[in-house]
């Protein structure tokens, strides 16, 4: 995918503020830290224009890239970030809710996992939404480059399994340092907006 223009475009903290272009919106779900700014910056080659570690625990805000004039990039708020209150978990559930449940540009959801980890609860319920209301998802598993390379399939499996995954939703192998998994990833979105086309 040749990337011709990137911007960052808003921190929406309400609907009112999302984007009204309707152009496709392909958004990241992950716990903090998980790697969610780097692989946006992988995505787009660009260095820093999504802030990598900054401001944890901001609970409520979508962070919104806008590439090629194609398409958004819609960066949720980490989740799983022990300094946050129970009044923030419910903001931050109320907002990705009423987004997976109503945002009619949305297309594709990523979901992203630490390869070298067992998804974690939150991870397990995230999935769960999206399987609840219906949303094309794609798992990615990132910092592969953590791991050894023999290591990657029983990792997968383990990701998988944990999250009893439907085995249509494809599962994507990434790392943000090496660039693998790039041109998988932009297929399989790229996919997503197609095929909506194709079915209105
Ligand atoms: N080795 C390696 N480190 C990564 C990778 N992705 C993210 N990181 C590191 O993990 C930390 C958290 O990444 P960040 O993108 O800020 O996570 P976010 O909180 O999900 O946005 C940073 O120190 C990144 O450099 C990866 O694929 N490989
Ligand atoms: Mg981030």
């Amino acid at each position: 995918m040749k990337i011709l223009d990137a911007q960052f475009v808003i921190s929406a903290v309400r609907p009112q503020q999302y984007p009204e272009d309707a152009l496709p919106e392909i958004a990241l779900a992950g716990r903090s830290n998980v790697g969610k700014s780097s692989l946006i910056n992988k995505l787009i080659l660009r260095k820093n224009l999504a802030r990598t570690s900054s401001q944890p625990g901001k609970t409520q805000q979508l962070n919104y890239y806008r590439v090629n004039d194609l398409l958004y990039l819609v960066d949720f708020p980490g989740y799983g970030y022990a300094k946050v209150s129970k009044t923030q978990r419910e903001k931050f559930g109320e907002m990705i809710e009423t987004y997976l449940r109503d945002r009619e540009p949305h297309k594709l959801q990523l979901l992203i996992i630490d390869i070298r980890h067992e998804p974690s609860k939150d991870d397990v319920l995230m999935y769960n939404w999206l399987k609840h209301y219906e949303i094309p998802t794609c798992i990615v598993a990132t910092k592969a480059d953590k791991i050894p390379r023999s290591k990657w399939d029983k990792h997968v499996k383990m990701v998988k399994t944990t999250l009893e995954a439907d085995p249509r939703d494809p599962v994507v192998l990434f790392s943000s340092e090496t660039g693998l998994g790039r041109e998988q990833l932009w297929d399989v979105i790229l996919g997503a907006i197609a095929s909506e086309e194709e079915s209105p």
